[in-house]
């Protein structure tokens, strides 16, 4: 690609953008070919689109509701790993507030953002595009965690004098989406005819808890070379994502590349590879990417439901029988999450190649 240095385009100079600071130049967001997107970023399909559950008919007081709507959640979980949930009671304040205060924080001056830069071996903190673990990444993101103290100290670094307005918009969009997310997969284990409490009971309550990465893709001039994420798996339980309407959030199904189209009020849940392993195969955590455009930034905020990190994680045991064997070996989570940062697997999820490197 012949480097463009500087000008302007969907109205944007690109000079100015954190991407080409320093020595960096749009050279070094270029990816190989095979990894260029082949769907893009708003090329929807409205024939094979991500399913839309209802939780509220999921809190309904009737019986014959409720079990309607756990059957699609389950049908939905099961097919797809990914389903966009309506009416969820998240308030539209708590999801309005961050995401402006995002806006605000990725408008600083990189030297600011720079001092709440993520330390090697945490996932806590501030980074962007080819300088990051998401390396070639037209990337630019606040990973907060749920340790208040944690996240206190990082907004106190970048933004001292927002701070007790920006540490509640933080708090605030934590506290609100754990609560959504417990609930969900809750109703993910009853679903199968389980305990409520057998996959959110590996919840993390002390330590990084559950976190939001609240992300921010600028226009890139180069949308067809380059990804705002690349294919990757979560390794947690699941994830909640929060979009604006620009697009951008892709899905790999059957091998092709299925765009999600943001809808308003709509949030994007996925499973990670965690709730796959818990839920012995049933519900598979599927690959995702962020494919860019030229014209428009795009901010997302992905909420982590993370397991403890001393949690044993094995199959539910009313998932296993005879039938139904164990499909893959238990595994401490904190070794799985090391070895996933270690490697940011890319293609399949780094779950397939994690037993192999363990025998190795
Ligand atoms: O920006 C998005 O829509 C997805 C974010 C995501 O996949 C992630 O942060 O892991």
């Amino acid at each position: 690609m012949a480097p463009t240095q500087g000008g302007t385009q969907g109205g944007v100079d690109y000079k100015l953008t954190t991407f080409l600071q320093g020595s960096l130049t749009l050279d070094d967001y270029v990816w190989s070919q095979e990894e260029w997107p082949k769907v893009a970023y708003n090329d929807y399909n409205d024939e094979d689109t991500v399913p839309i559950i209802d939780i509220s008919l999921l809190r309904s007081e009737d019986a014959a509701t409720r079990s309607k709507g756990l059957k699609d959640l389950m049908e939905a979980a099961r097919e797809w790993g990914f389903f966009r949930l309506v009416n969820h009671g998240v308030l539209s304040d708590v999801t309005e507030k961050l995401e402006s205060d995002g806006k605000e924080l990725f408008a600083l001056p990189l030297e600011q953002k720079k001092k709440a830069v993520r330390l090697p071996e945490s996932i806590i903190g501030y980074y962007f595009g080819a300088e990051s673990v998401f390396s070639k990444a037209w990337l630019e993101a606040f990973h907060f965690s749920g340790d208040k103290e944690v996240t206190d100290n990082m907004i106190r670094q970048v933004s001292p004098e927002n701070f007790n307005e920006l540490s509640a918009s933080v708090h605030n969009y934590i506290d609100a989406y754990q609560k959504l997310a417990i609930e969900v997969v809750e109703l993910m284990a009853i679903a199968l005819g389980l305990e409520p409490s057998t996959f959110s009971k590996y919840t993390a309550t002390k330590g990084d808890k559950s976190t939001v990465r609240v992300c921010y893709y600028p226009p890139c001039p180069q949308p067809q070379q380059t990804l705002g994420q690349r294919p990757h798996a979560d390794p947690i339980l699941i994830t909640i994502v929060h979009q604006d309407d620009v697009g951008g959030l892709q899905i790999l199904k059957n091998n092709r590349w299925i765009a999600v189209k943001p809808e308003p009020g709509t949030v994007v849940v996925n499973v990670g590879d965690t709730l796959q392993v818990l839920s012995n195969d049933i519900y598979p955590s599927v690959q995702h990417q962020v494919v860019l455009n030229s014209e428009r930034s795009r901010l997302s905020m992905a909420f982590f439901l993370i397991p403890e990190a001393n949690a044993l994680i094995v199959p539910a045991k009313g998932l296993v029988d005879d039938e139904h064997p164990v499909r893959h070996p238990p595994f401490i989570y904190r070794d799985y999450r090391k070895s996933y940062g270690e490697r940011r697997a890319v293609g399949k999820s780094h779950l397939e190649s994690f037993y192999t490197l363990k025998d190795a």
